[in-house]
């Protein structure tokens, strides 16, 4: 049992490292760390269960600081506890290039850090996948391998933010009673007092979700101690209102906008050891409390020992099986089965569309990779993310593999990630191309953070038809290209469709979206080949009948139009090759000599693709034709549409005589 006086201390390390570290960065947030000190040091020193000396185990309680401007808690924290990555140097380097410690906490840099943080809100709807995932996994693997605790810590920001209310009401609804919400209910945020701008009563709201909740102290260590206990036995997911001080124990900045997010000034911070008597150097920890952090982090390591006990004593298949999927390695009768399925459709040639490709491609992985969850925002029938295998995941039976997540897409894309970063299963979920602008800010820190969620998006253009320009994506593809280590696949038919599946499940450092047609599409692969040819990026589909005059570059459903292009334009003597670009990304990684051979020689290229033509002066040059979107859509069948904005292998011969003429 830890004394008051020794929680004080322990408490004041993360205070004084915090506050000496943003000084000597001069820059950085003392407040949180200062104000919830004490709620982590009772979360850390009494029920995390973790072991800094193996900070990967499986079985840990993962903690999420989803108020990543007081990345300096958590940096302390590990330092505190013995986690290897975050040394004092490392403290002492806070902000600065190249140290772990970076302004906001970035998931890879130290163990420890579960999830990148810093956008608001993002890290509690990432815990709320964690626990989702906690849930999952314990139901194929029983409590003996899979049982821990996932804890946010959230601040009025993130309640703030509008995800938080998808992520609490997805939380509330599938009853994820492991999940533990702490609020640093200090009501102050940057402006000023939070009665600013909100006047919510967050209990209320997250009771109304089906949520328990409690009003604590939070600088009352026995009253922190006593709310912890009761949520753990709670058949609800619990969230803890922790009132604090902003800046606890800074004499004139504490409890005021002060104290957020610039550093107190040598004056304050000296007045600050004074009130708390700390009478140590600037980041050293007087060796008695450090002592003290060290033995908390030994406190699970018996624990720790039994889960691999556990581990060792269960039969050889399910423990490897386990291994596996925490690994995230696909099994290895992916390939085989992939293989088998694009013999089968280069025998059939089905005319479909690509998003019912992707259910057919689904309908094999799944089978195969019995890791993935699927799910949707609402439109599992228009986004054909629901197989055979996917049951339904319900309140209290997490045995099936699908969740409906409701019309959150933003909740959904961070909840997926959390998934993604939890391990052990591989997320994905759908919902129309042009709403990925609800999702993106998600979207954009699993691509920072280089984790495989995969978000199948369809609806991909104006091909979608009469649901008009609301629905019409038109700069989408160009946006979410635009973001780093994003992969955007934009297949073209079955047998690509299939591929870039199977690349996306590959993907283990990069997120990938999957552009999928409403409309029914030719198939342009006929011929089975083994090789993914979607894996780099782009590819010659069709040769020139003899030395090319023309290119025409395609993505998904304007293959199609290429190819009849191409037909037309050869039948009037213009030799021309057709190369599909299903991947950006994918073709930028390869090396120069496949990218010049695939832009190749011919005088004159041109670009199809139903959207923007931001991009594709990669392909063609600022000289190069585009035939695709200038501006928004229309309502009107999907046909009529192609026709209006002429987006025809027509225009395309139109386009490539014109140049021809000049060349
Ligand atoms: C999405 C998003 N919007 C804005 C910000 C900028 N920002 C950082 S902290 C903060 C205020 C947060 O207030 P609170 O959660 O109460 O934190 P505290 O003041 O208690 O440290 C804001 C607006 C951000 N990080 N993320």
């Amino acid at each position: 049992m830890i004394s008051r006086e020794k929680h004080d201390r322990m408490a004041n390390a993360i205070r004084f490292l915090s506050m000496d570290a943003v000084e000597k960065a001069k820059s950085g947030h003392p407040g949180l760390p200062m104000g919830a000190a004490d709620i982590a040091t009772v979360l850390f020193t009494r029920f995390m269960t973790h072991d800094p000396k193996n900070p990967h185990w499986a079985d840990r309680d993962r903690f999420v600081l989803s108020a990543g401007h007081g990345s300096m808690l958590l940096y302390s924290l590990l330092y505190l506890l013995g986690y290897e990555d975050i040394t004092i140097d490392e403290i002492k380097n806070f902000r600065q290039l190249g140290s772990r410690t970076a302004g906001h906490p970035e998931y890879g840099e130290a163990a420890g850090i579960e999830t990148t943080t810093g956008p608001l809100g993002q890290g509690f709807a990432n815990a709320v996948g964690m626990a989702l995932a906690e849930r999952l996994l314990n139901a194929r693997f029983g409590d003996d391998l899979v049982d821990h605790y996932t804890y946010a810590l959230v601040g009025d920001g993130c309640l703030m933010e509008g995800i938080s209310q998808e992520a609490l009401a997805l939380a509330g609804h599938l009853r994820l009673s492991k999940l533990i919400v702490l609020f640093d209910d200090n009501q102050i945020s940057i402006d000023g007092p939070v009665s600013l701008a909100d006047s919510t009563d967050q209990c209320a709201r997250f009771e109304a979700s089906g949520w328990n909740t409690m009003r604590v102290d939070g600088h009352d260590p026995d009253a922190i101690t006593a709310a912890i206990e009761e949520a753990r036995g709670s058949d609800r997911p619990t969230m803890i209102a922790f009132r604090t001080t902003i800046g606890w124990g800074a004499p004139t900045k504490a409890g005021t906008n002060k104290a957020h997010g610039s550093p107190l000034g040598a004056d304050e911070i000296a007045k600050t050891r004074e009130a708390l008597g700390w009478d140590a150097d600037p980041f050293v920890v007087p060796s008695d409390i450090l002592d003290d952090w060290r033995l908390a982090g030994l406190r699970s390591a018996k624990e720790r020992k039994a889960w691999e006990t556990r581990l060792a004593a269960t039969d050889a298949e399910t423990r490897g099986e386990f291994e596996r999927r925490m690994r995230g390695d696909l099994p290895e009768a992916l390939p085989s089965a992939i293989a088998e399925y694009k013999k089968k459709l280069a025998r059939e040639n089905p005319k479909v569309a690509t998003r019912n490709a992707s259910e057919m491609a689904l309908d094999v992985i799944n089978d195969c990779v019995v890791e993935t969850i699927g799910g949707s925002a609402d439109l599992t029938g228009s986004n054909n993310t629901k197989t055979s295998q996917t049951v339904d995941v319900t309140p209290g039976d997490y045995s099936g593999r699908y969740i409906r997540y409701g019309i959150r897409e933003h909740g959904m894309a961070a909840a997926m990630n959390g998934i993604a970063l939890h391990g052990g299963l591989i997320p994905y979920g759908g919902t129309f191309l042009t709403f990925s602008d609800y999702a993106r800010p998600a979207m954009r820190l699993a691509s920072l953070m280089g984790i495989r969620t995969i978000f199948v998006m369809t609806h991909d253009s104006i091909g979608l038809g009469e649901d008009g320009p609301t629905h019409q994506p038109v700069e989408h593809l160009a946006a979410l290209r635009a973001i780093p280590n994003h992969r955007v696949f934009r297949p073209a038919d079955p047998v690509e469709t299939v591929e870039c599946w199977q690349l996306a499940l590959e993907s283990k450092k990069a997120p990938s979206t999957l552009a999928l047609t409403r409309q029914k599409l030719e198939p342009v692969r006929h011929e089975y080949r083994e090789e993914n040819l979607c894996a780099r990026g782009a590819y010659e589909l069709l040769p020139a009948g003899d030395e090319a005059k023309v290119t025409l570059f395609a993505s998904g459903s304007e293959v199609e139009i290429a190819v009849a292009a191409k037909a037309l334009l050869e039948e009037r003597g213009h030799p021309t090759r057709v190369v599909s670009v299903p991947c950006f990304e994918l073709f930028e990684a390869q090396d120069e000599d496949y990218r010049e051979a695939i832009i190749g020689k011919a005088p004159v290229r041109v670009a199809v693709e139903a959207g923007i033509r931001q991009g594709w002066d990669r392909f063609i040059g600022s000289d190069g034709a585009f035939i695709g979107m200038t501006g928004f859509g229309a309502s009107a069948p999907a046909p009529d549409l192609y026709k209006h904005f002429g987006i025809t292998a027509e225009a395309v011969v139109a386009a490539a005589e014109a140049r021809l003429a000049t060349t």
